[in-house]
Formats: C-alpha cells, structure tokens, sequence
C-alpha cells in the first residue's frame, strides 16, 4: 500500500534499545557469577566475556547515557548463572542486587524495564550434570530460576521475555553443546521440544506470580524469498520459511507442531518425544506479544536430493566474503541475493523486508509484536576528536524504521522498537571489531584500553527521532 505524510510513531510507542548479559556485562567469573554454556563456546579468536563492556561496573553511568537518549524501555537480560550459580537452589544475592539496582534506576528514570529471561546462557553446570537441554531436568530448574526472577522483581517489570532466538540456537554452533555420539538433527528437534515446553511453564508461572505483566518470546527471523519465478525455488522458500521460522512460531502460537514439520520430521525418524500432557501444557500457554530480532533476509533455491549437505558457515572477520549457506538437500540451498547491499559480514541489508515480514508475520497469527532487535554490525572508527561518525548505521535504522512505520500503517500492531545495541558489545560470533552500539566501548579485541563510553553519531540522531515521535526519519540528514 502506498501512503504519504511524515512518519509519526504513538506517544506511548516504547522507543527502545538492547542488550544481553554475556554480551556487555563482563565480571563473568566473579561476584558469584559461573561460567555458562554460550560463554564457554563462544568465539574465542576475539574478546572473551571477562569485561565484555565493563557493564557490571559502570552500570550507572550507562543508565545516564540512557537517560540522555530519551529511552522510554531499555531491553537486557538476566544471567541464570549469576543468579543461580550452581543452576537451582542457592540464590546468589550479590546478583540479585545487581539487578534490582538496575530495575530501580531504570524506575526512576521512568525507562520501562523489558527483560529477557534466556539469552543463551545455560549455567554450564548443568551441561555438565546431565546435558543442558537435551534433557528434561532442565524443566524444573528453568522454573525455579523463572520463579526466582518474578518473585524479586516481579513487582517493577511488565515486560518479559521468556527465550531468546530458540530457532537460532539450533542452527548458530556456539549457544549449544551437542552430543557427538547421537545424530544431530534428532537432538535439535528433542531440545527444541523441551525447550518449548520451558518457555511454556515460564509463561504459566508469571500468570500465577503477576496477572498483569506480560510475557512472549523473541525470534530471530529470517524471511526466505525464492531465488527466481520458477515454481520449485518458490516452493524451496516456503520450505525454508517453515523449517526455520513457523515450526517455531506455530509452537507458541497455536500451541501445535505444523503439520508438514512434523510429517517431515517423521518421514526423517527425527521426531521429539512427546510425553502426555505436553501439548496441553504449550497449547494453554499463550503469549501476550512476539518479540522479533530482524536484521536480514535470505535467498533460497530448490536443490534436487542427490547434492551434498552443506552446514552454514559464517563470515567471521567480516573481511573475506566467505559466507557458505547451509542446505537441505532435496529442498533448498541459501543464495546471495543480488539486488540487496551485503554488510561486512554478509548479511544482507534489506529494509523491505522488514515490512513484508512484519505483515506476514500479523496476517498469520494475529498478535501484539515488539521488534526485540534491529542494528548494523560494522567496524567503527573512532575519529581524532574522539568522534564516531556512524552514518552507515543511522542510514540502515531510518530505513528500517520507515519501513516499520509503514508497516503500522499497514495495520501491523508494533508496539516498540529496540535498537541493537544500546552500547558496543561482545558480539557471540566476532567479538568487539563487529560493533553495533549507538554508545562507543573504548576497547577492542586484544586491549581493554579505558572502557570509556562515547556517544556515536547515531546516539544523538536516535535520540532526535525518539523526541520527535519519529517525524524526523523524514529528513535525510
Ligand atoms: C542475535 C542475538 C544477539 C546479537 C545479534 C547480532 O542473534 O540475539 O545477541 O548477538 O544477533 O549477532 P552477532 O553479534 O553475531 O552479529
């Protein structure tokens, strides 16, 4: 649909930006705080999580440099290992603190606290006492973890997400730890299940602990488009988008594996266990909102059965172009796409997309969506003036912003918006030299240097369209 006029956003729209524990916090193994799985396997060719962006000591600073922005939701996660050190029982309380330290800054500042749940980090404790999520121990204790958070901060956040990118954590190969002994499309389809099921009981039990907050899960969302008109790459992109966006979403949104996953999973012998009274248990547990991480699209061609299986291998220094995209023989291969830029890192910049998938995603299911992450991952140069000139990323957030705008316009229900990230951290795969913050970290890889915090050009352009309910995205500079 065509529309024209200035964007204008709602006055209570949530104008936001985001983070997540291992990635910015740092004080990994101090404090009470245990190794997680996500920190152990991350890639340690960079920056390792011990200081990450110094946030566990300069927290204060950033929720001023919050302020400044004009955020009126900051979105971060909770560290389970911090928390809970061994997994369940003893309460670290210096982690307690830590958090509810924040929650009531954020208060006072009126910055809504939306706070993840499961960022990726499994105490690895429990990886090691029975196998993390391919068992089902990790239910109750993913509970008990939940009902320590609700019962000590229910009471200030509304907002909650119970897991972050469940479909990618099956596909990334640094959030989980398989079994190299058992086939590996079967143990993802076995965590995948217990995993459900734990974001089912989480939502079950902030109902109990708190009627009125609300509770969804974020997906990272990768909408497929056929690499030609030809009906069999048309028919690969519908495969691509069932097997990697709504098995997920029909999970926890009509509470029901999709039948033409579950027939495949079948025809392959991959199947879940599925125990009585699962399905109940996801089925009664509906979330309130979607949170989606958006940051690309995909090109997918049909590949006939007889091509060799390819993993997806990512670009990791973001110089060489060497992206090789995963396939499923029989169904589809991941192509470039040629009419779309390419960040450093391969991914493709694709702002359209961003509305196409948001109406898609509406159409079929319905319900209150938050955009949980959207950014760019560059290089930032910091100039003699200690300046960040970051007009490449204030380019891509105002063309996802406009498209997210006129997905509204669409009649998209989005209800906030959080940039990724609010500072430079630790990115999982390509530690500091792949930035996305609108606030500098002064560190790199191989020097912690001052940890100073430098307000990018985005920072203050973020800070014109929050002021201005969005109008401002119309002008070019
Ligand atoms: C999402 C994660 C974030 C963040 C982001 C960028 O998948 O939820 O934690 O890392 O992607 O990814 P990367 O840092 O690998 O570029």
């Amino acid at each position: 649909m065509f529309y024209s006029g200035k964007p204008s956003f709602p006055k209570d729209f949530l104008w936001s930006a985001g983070t997540s524990a291992y990635q910015c916090e740092g004080a990994h193994l101090i404090h009470g705080k245990t190794l997680s799985v996500v920190e152990k396997n991350m890639n340690h060719k960079y920056a390792d999580p011990s200081v990450a962006s110094g946030h566990y000591e300069f927290w204060e600073k950033d929720v001023e440099l919050m302020k400044e922005l004009g955020l009126k939701a900051y979105r971060f996660s909770i560290s389970w290992p911090r928390v809970l050190p061994k997994g369940r029982g003893e309460v670290n309380q210096e982690g307690i603190d830590f958090y509810s330290n924040l929650i009531t800054k954020l208060k006072e500042y009126e910055i809504e606290p939306i706070v993840t749940i499961y960022h990726f980090d499994l105490p690895q404790c429990l990886q090691e006492e029975y196998g993390g999520w391919s068992s089902r121990k990790v239910i109750p204790d993913f509970e008990e973890y939940c009902q320590v958070l609700f019962d000590n901060f229910g009471q200030d956040v509304k907002y909650w997400i119970t897991i972050n990118e469940q479909s990618n954590m099956f596909q990334l190969p640094y959030l989980m730890e398989f079994n190299e002994n058992l086939p590996l499309e079967k143990q993802k389809f076995e965590m995948n299940h217990i995993m459900t099921l734990a974001h089912s009981k989480a939502i079950h039990r902030l109902r109990k602990a708190n009627p009125n907050a609300k509770i969804g899960p974020a997906l990272g969302i990768i909408p497929n488009y056929p690499a030609s008109p030809k009906p069999a790459d048309i028919l690969a992109a519908k495969h691509a988008d069932d097997l990697r966006t709504y098995l997920f979403m029909d999970l926890y949104m009509k509470g029901s594996y999709k039948q033409s996953v579950w027939n495949y999973m079948i025809h392959r012998g991959v199947e879940p266990t599925i125990e009585s009274g699962d399905m109940e248990c996801i089925k009664s547990a509906k979330p309130d909102f979607l949170g989606i991480n958006y940051y690309q699209s995909r090109v997918v061609k049909y590949i006939p059965s007889h091509i060799e299986e390819k993993e997806l291998k990512l670009n990791y220094d973001g110089e060489d172009d060497d992206t090789q995209f995963e396939n499923i023989p029989g169904l589809y291969e991941g192509a470039a796409n040629p009419y779309t830029d390419k960040t450093r890192w391969d991914w493709e910049i694709d702002a359209e997309g961003f509305r196409y998938l948001l109406n898609d995603i509406y159409d079929r299911y319905e319900i209150p969506i938050i955009i949980t992450e959207n950014g760019l991952g560059t290089v930032d140069e910091l100039t003699e003036n200690n300046e960040i000139h970051d007009e490449e990323r204030i380019q891509f957030l105002r063309d996802h912003l406009n498209q997210l705008h006129l997905a509204m316009k669409d009649g998209v229900d989005v209800w906030g918006y959080a940039v990724w990230s609010f500072m430079d951290l630790l990115s999982t795969s390509s530690g500091f030299r792949k930035r996305y913050g609108l606030v500098y970290i002064d560190r790199d890889d191989t020097d912690i240097k001052t940890l100073e915090r430098i307000n990018k050009k985005s920072f203050y352009w973020y800070q014109g369209v929050i002021a201005s309910d969005g109008e401002t995205l119309a002008d070019s500079e």
